[in-house]
């Protein structure tokens, strides 16, 4: 089964979103299989962002991702990679889709509420900069056959 990382950025904590976005995931059938409360320091956002490095917004996303406490999730799922990014939706709110997670709760690209890997080198370095191994579960759900038929 696929993982990938979900972060809840510091806006999302701060309006108060956290129950709502693990919701989302939860509700679309997806698997909680780690999760923390924590900050992120500036070296942990240099190396979370560095496809970004040369980007003109690399400093100001650096700032926000460390201005206050995130929430950091692995989930997992059947094609739980693309299943995050379509319930996330686009980068830039604006464009979102309603009924996306951007969509309905955001409006600035710089305040996009939600971060999800976008594909399986990045889910698997993300995974590995947030988690240790021994903090991402491996466990049943009774309802798991509901969800996906094997
Ligand atoms: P995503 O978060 O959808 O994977 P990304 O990896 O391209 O998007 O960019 C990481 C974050 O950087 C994104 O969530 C918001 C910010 N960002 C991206 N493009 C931007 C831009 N043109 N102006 C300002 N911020 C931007
Ligand atoms: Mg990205």
């Amino acid at each position: 089964m696929e993982k990938t990382l979900v972060l809840v950025k510091p806006d999302g904590v701060q309006r108060g979103l956290i129950g709502e976005i693990i919701s989302r995931f939860e509700n679309r059938g997806l698997k909680l299989i780690g999760l923390k409360l924590m900050h992120v320091t500036e070296e942990l956002a240099g190396q979370h962002y560095n496809e970004h490095t040369e980007r003109p917004f690399f400093p100001s996303l650096v700032n926000f991702i460390t201005s206050g406490p995130i929430i950091a999730m692995a989930w997992e799922g059947e094609n739980a990679i693309g299943i995050v990014r379509q319930t996330m939706g686009t980068t830039n709110p604006v464009e979102a889709s309603p009924g996306t997670i951007r969509g309905d709760l955001a409006i600035n690209i710089g305040r996009n509420v939600v971060h999800g890997s976008d594909g399986p080198e990045s889910a698997e370095r993300e995974l590995n900069l947030f988690f240790t191994s021994g903090e991402i579960l491996d466990y049943s759900r009774s309802t798991d056959s509901w969800i996906t038929e094997s």
